[in-house]
């Protein structure tokens, strides 16, 4: 008996952190489609709307107030760089969806996130429920970024980064799926790294 060992040897060296097709970097590239929205804090705000016409919004001030996690995660783009191990300060969704009345809950599957500037995606309800999605405000220890979203922008790092909107001003609670920009375009509505689904 005897096997050839370079088959089982070939991807020794690879980072099992690593999804497929994906490269690591280290610079956080920057990727908008059109012009980067100026939004200042004192004019932001964010609102949760379920689809029977209950909906909640949330200033700047409002949302300071809420209590915030702080997390390091690794983020993966669908032009195929991965990130590893960014700290970012964030309100989980959670929080904010208990503001909604459970009737509001209940009847979710998807959702639709859009933003200042006119960008959306949609994501399946429970990609954004038990801990897997915030509104982030801080990247590294400062505010984020405006290229990167700033004030604060949606993040759903176990999701192609497409997903996590910019400059997200809304958040639509849906039964049945509304694409997004990119979606409408070909890319996947679920869009997890881990499966490779970044077309449907
Ligand atoms: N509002 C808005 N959000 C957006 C985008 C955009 O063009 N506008 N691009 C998406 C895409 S394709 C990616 S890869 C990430 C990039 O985030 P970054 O620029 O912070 O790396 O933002 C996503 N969110
Ligand atoms: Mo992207």
């Amino acid at each position: 008996m005897s096997f050839t060992p370079g088959f089982a040897g070939t991807r020794r060296n690879r980072n099992p952190n690593l999804p497929p097709g994906q490269y690591e970097v280290n610079n956080f590239p920057v990727l908008t489609i059109g012009p980067t929205p100026v939004v200042a804090t004192t004019d932001w705000s964010l609102e949760l709307r379920g689809e029977a016409g209950d909906s909640v919004s949330w200033t700047w001030d409002d949302l300071m107030g809420l209590p915030a996690d702080e997390f390091t995660t690794d983020l993966h783009c669908v032009t195929a760089w991965s990130q590893f191990g960014m700290p970012w300060k964030g309100v989980s969704l959670d929080t904010l969806l208990t503001a909604l009345p459970e009737h509001a809950r209940s009847s979710a599957h998807h959702v639709l996130a859009s933003c200042y500037g006119g960008y959306t995606t949609n994501v399946r309800y429970e990609d954004i429920t038990d801990g897997k999605a915030w509104i982030a405000y801080e990247y590294n220890g400062a505010p984020l970024a405006r290229e990167h979203g700033g004030p604060a922008r949606l993040l759903i790092p176990h999701l192609y980064l497409w997903k996590s909107a910019k400059w997200v001003n809304r958040i639509q609670l849906l039964s049945a799926k509304t694409r997004g920009f990119w979606e409408v375009n070909g890319y996947h509505d679920v869009g997890d790294p881990w499966k490779e689904q970044r077309y449907s």
